[in-house]
């Protein structure tokens, strides 16, 4: 079977979308860090939407930090891939053709230095999860001690963090007289332009105390809020898909049909003339918090519960009415702690974001939001927690989803399955529940952990008599007498 590439674009089904513009003309004007899923389902669509306009400026040439495996999927089929949209029975296939070349960053740094620092590239976009800043997630700030940064603050010819790459890419703009670029993070961080500018700060200090300066001066580090439900693919994805194009193609996305994007109205460069789903306004954290707190919050909840229920997906959970009443809980909760935007209308987003989540031909699993849960739980439930107990209110709900976060760390299910717990500190959290027993030494083992719980947090009783309370029920009960019980 022949693959997805320029060859065979038009053996494709009349019915498919493909590019509008001759791919030999493109510029690429925005280097991506973190080729996943979500950025071709995402950022890399609206620049598709920017070159199918006529703007070619736009082009991508995107990275992985780590693994060749994205590279192999695309670099066959030419940068080519299908983003899938699937809502019931509905589903609509789209050829994107902005990636222009994928690079792998360990294999050569200097040619993915060379394109950041490229006088064509006048945006880096970042998708490198949570974890990848590497910054703590309770404070913001850089892990000095974590190996990978001190590598780059003694030597960054082969960075070993992307914040690295940025800060190696703008020293060579600068030195070759460049401005520099606009350095957009598109990770669900709390104030992800402002984190994504200290870790860089922090780091291009270091070394050259003039490159800050110059960086802090000159430089543009925009909020952003991003959202698109993008499950990772699967092997049965993919021969679906090829039986309905007649052509394989190994690097295709499945996705929901909405879509969003709220950046900052801050570049120090060139500013794509983006179309339909990107708002560019002065504040984004209101749509970011709201964002989090509600749709990232309830899935952190849902995956925890549905998790240890061995449920797989998302929609699975939701069958369960008991479910759907802990949702609409927690985001009584949360909504009552945003200051959202004017033209947010917070019940039909909750209405909608059911809806999303109910979205069966998705198949979202549980254990893909379970992961990296210390690098989540800040922004997604333990801010709201924090707010609300400033003012005296009740955090039934968000103590759940805590609650149930802290079994997962136990890597054993409500049926006794054995998992792995995917997180960058699941060390730190099974030493520390290592001969805790009861609840309360397990509960007091993990709200020690000050990256993720504020001393003065942790040290509530209103907290602790909560979460003690919600373990002790996962743990004797399981999560969906839990819920039930509610
Ligand atoms: C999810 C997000 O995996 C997760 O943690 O909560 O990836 C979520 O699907 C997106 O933020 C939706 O925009």
């Amino acid at each position: 079977m022949s693959r997805l590439s320029s060859a065979t674009l038009g053996d494709l089904p009349d019915t498919v979308e493909r590019s509008r513009y001759d791919r030999t003309d493109v510029k690429r004007g925005v280097v991506h860090l973190g080729i996943g899923a979500f950025h071709r389902a995402h950022q890399a669509v609206f620049f598709d939407d920017c070159l199918n306009a006529g703007d070619l400026r736009w082009g991508i040439t995107a990275a992985s930090l780590r693994s060749p495996t994205v590279r192999e999927q695309m670099t066959p089929q030419d940068g080519l891939y299908t983003v899938l949209v699937r809502d019931g029975a509905s589903e609509q296939a789209r050829i994107i053709g902005a990636v222009g070349e994928v690079l792998v960053a360990p294999e050569d740094p200097a040619a993915l230095i060379a394109a950041m620092a490229h006088p064509d590239t006048h945006i880096v976009t970042l998708t490198i999860t949570e974890k990848g800043y590497k910054l703590d997630p309770a404070t913001g700030a850089l892990l000095a001690d974590d190996p990978q940064v001190a590598a780059d603050s003694a030597d960054l010819t082969a960075p070993q963090t992307a914040p690295g790459y940025l800060v190696a890419a703008l020293a060579v703009r600068k030195a070759a007289g460049l401005a520099p670029f606009t350095a957009i993070s598109c990770d669900n961080l709390p104030h992800n332009g402002r984190r994504l500018r200290n870790a860089v700060l922090d780091l291009a200090a270091r070394h050259d105390r003039a490159l800050a300066e110059w960086i802090e001066r000159e430089g543009a580090f925009p909020e952003t809020m991003v959202d698109r439900i993008v499950p990772a693919t699967t092997d049965a994805d993919i021969a679906a898909l090829e039986a309905r194009l007649g052509v394989e193609d190994r690097a295709m996305v499945k996705t929901e049909p909405f879509t969003q994007w709220v950046i900052e109205d801050c570049f120090c460069g060139p500013r794509p003339d983006f179309g339909a789903g990107v708002q560019i306004t002065a504040a984004v954290a209101p749509w970011e918090e709201a964002k989090l707190r509600l749709l990232n919050g309830a899935h952190s909840g849902i995956a925890y519960l549905g998790g240890l229920a061995g449920i797989d997906h998302v929609h699975e959970v939701l069958e369960n009415p008991a479910a759907r009443r802990f949702v609409e809980g927690l985001w009584d909760e949360a909504e009552a702690t945003l200051s959202p935007p004017p033209e947010l209308d917070v019940a039909a987003y909750r209405y909608d974001l059911m809806a999303r989540f109910d979205n069966s031909t998705l198949m979202h699993r549980t254990r893909q939001i379970a992961m990296d849960g210390s690098q989540k739980l800040p922004q997604r439930l333990v801010a709201t927690i924090a707010t609300r107990l400033a003012r005296g209110e009740g955090i039934t709900m968000l103590a759940l989803a805590v609650a149930a976060w802290m079994r997962w760390q136990g890597a054993l299910d409500d049926r006794g399955a054995a998992y792995v717990v995917d997180d960058p500190m699941a060390a730190l959290t099974a030493e520390r529940l290592n001969g805790a027993v009861t609840a309360e030494a397990q509960v007091d083992a993990l709200l020690g952990i000050e990256a993720i719980f504020p001393p003065a947090l942790a040290a509530d009783p209103v907290v602790r008599a909560a979460l003690i309370g919600h373990l002790e029920s996962l743990s004797t009960r399981g999560a969906v007498a839990t819920i039930e019980a509610l």
